[in-house]
């Protein structure tokens, strides 16, 4: 059979399967479907594009720090599509303060401490040096954290502490190449310039695949992100990811600074702390439809949703309708790339009774996204400990990246399941 024949024979196949599947969901059109006027025409004069005054996607305040401070900001990750967050919708944690106003010209990256060569470099040097482009996800420790989350409503609310972008800077190995790194080194510790914010970073990870991001999607990092030079450590948690770096000290072990002896451990139940936490867990969840939804009525949905891991690359992502007693594959919506959002997309009939939606991932180290009773049991804590808040920071639950259900009610609404 010719290519041609076959490329039909598909299309019409794929075409009956989806009209069987779409019955109810979509309407046949007569003459008079289109009411599209062309009349009122926009705005021509546009040095930088602003969307469709139609479309009022937003990020949303998740949590004030009080007059004059940065507020916490979340993605609508319910509203996106594909992988890529746009810029002006990437979610900001800034401890309180604000984005400083770094003026480009005069800022300077110095390099020093355990170095051959201290260096300092402009950010036309540093675009001078050879660059990498590469797309991945940014997420906060406090992500998803049920302590404050688990009464949520939106996928925004629980979720939305983690954004995906394609980053282009310089490999932090090429930097340290170029200071040359003396014998006694072990880690890095690299310095904002609001307020002093830093983080320390073992010598073996900054050299692996930690760059110095200048461009966010194809444009300079957001002021909120990290203008003019954010570090991008992939996989590994916010906090990491320093922003409006201006230096980094090649050091003999971490620094235990203000934020990494503060907030940063996560207390346990029994009066210690995990310290260190690294690397973001495998995980993923349904972003439509999802809660705050309301379903018009049975028939064809598409669940969609994002799964990540920062161990690496997402292999698999399973979806129930029935609250996790049974699974499917998802379809994963090319490119999967390792450290990034991968968009998952699965079929499904609503036949109008309840039902609950839920994804679970695999990565490409096996691991896969646990149940909350299963953190539970490697946590050594009770489920109901997920649901009480602490004080202050609620800083308890974080990493936490367990399986998260949305109910499907019989009027088509949905709700976040967690505890129920
Ligand atoms: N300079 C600086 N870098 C920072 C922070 C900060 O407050 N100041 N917050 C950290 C935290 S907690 C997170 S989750 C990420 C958030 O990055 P974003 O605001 O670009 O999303 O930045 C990290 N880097
Ligand atoms: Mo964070």
């Amino acid at each position: 059979m010719s290519s041609k024949r076959s490329d039909r024979r598909r299309f019409l196949k794929n075409g009956v399967a989806l009209a069987g599947l779409a019955a109810g969901a979509m309407r046949s059109a007569n003459g008079k479907a289109l009411e599209t006027s062309f009349d009122n025409y926009g705005k021509v004069d546009l040095p930088y594009g602003d969307r469709s005054h139609f479309d009022h996607t937003a990020r949303m305040v998740e949590k004030e720090y009080g007059a004059g401070m940065s507020p916490s900001l979340v993605t609508p990750i319910q509203d996106l599509v594909g992988i890529i967050t746009p810029g002006p919708l990437h979610y900001v944690q800034n401890h309180g303060y604000a984005p400083p106003d770094v003026d480009p010209d005069k800022h300077r990256l110095l390099i020093h401490g355990l170095v051959d060569r201290p260096l300092v470099f402009t950010l036309d040097e540093l675009h001078r040096l050879p660059s990498v482009s590469r797309i991945h996800f940014l997420e906060c420790g406090g992500n998803s954290n049920p302590k404050t989350k688990h009464t949520a409503k939106t996928v925004q609310e629980t979720h939305g502490r983690t954004s995906c972008s394609e980053w282009t800077g310089v490999l932090m190995s090429v930097l340290l190449g170029e200071s040359g790194v003396q014998k006694e080194a072990s880690w890095i510790v690299v310095e904002s310039a609001d307020r002093v914010y830093t983080k320390s970073i073992p010598l073996a990870k900054a050299t692996d695949d930690v760059l110095l991001a200048y461009g966010q999607n194809g444009e300079p990092v957001r002021p909120e992100n990290g203008y003019p030079l954010k570090m991008v450590v992939p996989g590994w948690e916010g906090m990491a990811n320093v922003k409006y770096v201006r230096r980094i000290k090649v050091v003999d072990g971490p620094y235990m600074d203000r934020w990494e002896t503060t907030v940063q451990p996560s207390p346990r139940p029994d009066g210690k702390s995990r310290w260190f936490q690294f690397e973001q867990g495998a995980i993923s969840v349904v972003t439509r439809p999802s809660g705050g939804h309301q379903l018009a009525g049975p028939g064809f949905y598409e669940i969609t949703g994002l799964a990540w891991s920062g161990a690496g690359t997402i292999r698999r992502v399973e979806v129930s309708t029935d609250g996790g007693q049974s699974y499917k594959d998802a379809q994963l919506q090319e490119p999967v790339l390792r450290k990034a959002h991968t968009r998952f997309r699965f079929n499904w009939k609503w036949d109008g009774e309840e039902a609950v939606l839920q994804s679970r991932c695999t990565d490409d180290q096996g691991t896969v996204q646990p149940t909350m009773a299963e953190v539970a049991k490697v946590w050594n804590v009770s489920l109901e400990y997920f649901r009480v808040k602490d004080k202050g920071e609620n800083m308890a639950a974080k990493h936490f990246n367990a399986i998260w259900p949305w109910k499907v009610t019989k009027d088509g609404s949905v709700h976040n399941a967690l505890f129920t």
